[in-house]
């Protein structure tokens, strides 16, 4: 087991578009075993391949209180049930230290594989309908700061440069 380092905004590979995986392997089931573990350690609720600079379509999810309930979804796709919106303050382990508000549909179904490589369909709503968007958009190059006004992420980004100018 291993803890990965999670990329932080405004980090260019974030942007990266992810590939699907063709076939899921031991290695893809170890990668999925530390991203668990990088995301208990954080704590957080989600993380996508992505922040740990894996570029295939891999996202993992854990919303219960006590890390009983790890969920996988690789090469996950969404469908809308319904047009209605919901309001969440959401953060994101790649951007540390800040929440806000984003708007997203409310009821989902999702199309995925397991870590057995496994096909499943399930329907989300509430936190894990929220968290799974948020995961699939990383794997899209895509961050919940992108749906802020360019005044809010232009100074999340500057704090955070100048944090990470600190560190180095
Ligand atoms: C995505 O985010 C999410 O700023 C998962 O200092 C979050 O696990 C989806 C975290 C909320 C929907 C709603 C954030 C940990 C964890 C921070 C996370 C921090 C430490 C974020
Ligand atoms: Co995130």
């Amino acid at each position: 087991m291993a803890l990965l380092p999670i990329l932080e905004f405004p980090d260019p590979r974030l942007r990266t578009v992810a590939k699907p995986v063709v076939e899921v392997t031991d290695a893809h089931r170890v990668l999925i075993k530390d991203m668990l573990e990088t995301m208990y350690d954080a704590p957080g609720i989600g993380l996508a391949a992505t922040q740990v600079n894996v570029h295939e379509r891999i996202l993992v999810i854990d919303i219960s209180e006590d890390k009983s309930e790890p969920r996988v979804f690789i090469n996950p796709v969404v469908d809308i049930l319904d047009p209605e919106l919901g309001e969440y303050d959401e953060g994101c382990l790649s951007v540390p230290g800040f929440y806000d508000t984003v708007t997203r549909p409310q009821r989902i179904r999702v199309t995925a594989m397991n870590e057995h490589g496994e096909n499943f369909k399930e329907e989300l709503s509430g936190l894990m309908a929220i968290c799974l968007q948020h995961e699939i958009d990383h794997l899209e190059g895509k961050l919940f700061v992108d749906y802020l006004s360019p005044l809010k992420r232009n100074r999340i980004r500057k704090k955070l440069e100048k944090q990470h100018r600190a560190q180095a």
